[in-house]
């Protein structure tokens, strides 16, 4: 792929904390944001809220991804035991994931899904392993038709 075609925006910006209800309320109520979207994904363990600064969402509109996580075994849980309540990881969204995940491979990142997974509103996820990212978690998202 040519690096043009590779990442189209940054999708979102994850926060991790012990209570969503608690951080949504904060970002809707003293901030003025709004809340667009949410749902539980059991397969990663998260309860996740999605919040933007516009009711709306626009083409490129970065958002924020509000997480708890739901069992004690979830990554996030375990981040959570390590980490203070703060920034997880960032998401690139990209066109087509299959074509920029070979991409990356042939470059030597180190992705961390063999196949894409579901993520929010079902859009299709994988990661970059901190190593790969310059000790950021990066997550590269092909969104779905509820994204
Ligand atoms: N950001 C940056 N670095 C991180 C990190 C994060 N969020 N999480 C872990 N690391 C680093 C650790 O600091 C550690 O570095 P050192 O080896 O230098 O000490 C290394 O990665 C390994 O950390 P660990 O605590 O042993 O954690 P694991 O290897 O068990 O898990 C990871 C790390 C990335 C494999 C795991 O978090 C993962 O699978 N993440 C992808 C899934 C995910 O995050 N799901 C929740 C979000 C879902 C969504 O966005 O929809
Ligand atoms: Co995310």
């Amino acid at each position: 792929m040519e690096n043009s075609d590779l990442f189209v925006c940054i999708d979102h910006v994850a926060y991790v904390g012990p209570d969503n209800e608690d951080a949504v309320k904060y970002y809707t109520e003293v901030l003025g944001w709004h809340e667009l979207h949410r749902e539980v994904n059991e397969e990663q363990g998260v309860f996740e809220i999605m919040v933007a600064p516009a009711a709306e969402l626009t083409e490129h509109m970065t958002q924020v991804q509000l997480i708890q996580p739901t069992r004690p075994d979830a990554t996030t849980a375990k981040w959570l035991e390590k980490n203070r309540p703060g920034l997880h990881h960032m998401a690139w969204r990209v066109a087509d994931i299959d074509a920029v995940s070979a991409t990356l491979r042939e470059r030597g990142v180190r992705l961390l899904y063999d196949e894409p997974r579901i993520g929010t509103g079902g859009s299709k996820i994988n990661f970059m392993h901190p190593k790969s990212g310059k000790g950021v978690l990066i997550e590269i998202v092909q969104p779905g038709t509820g994204h």
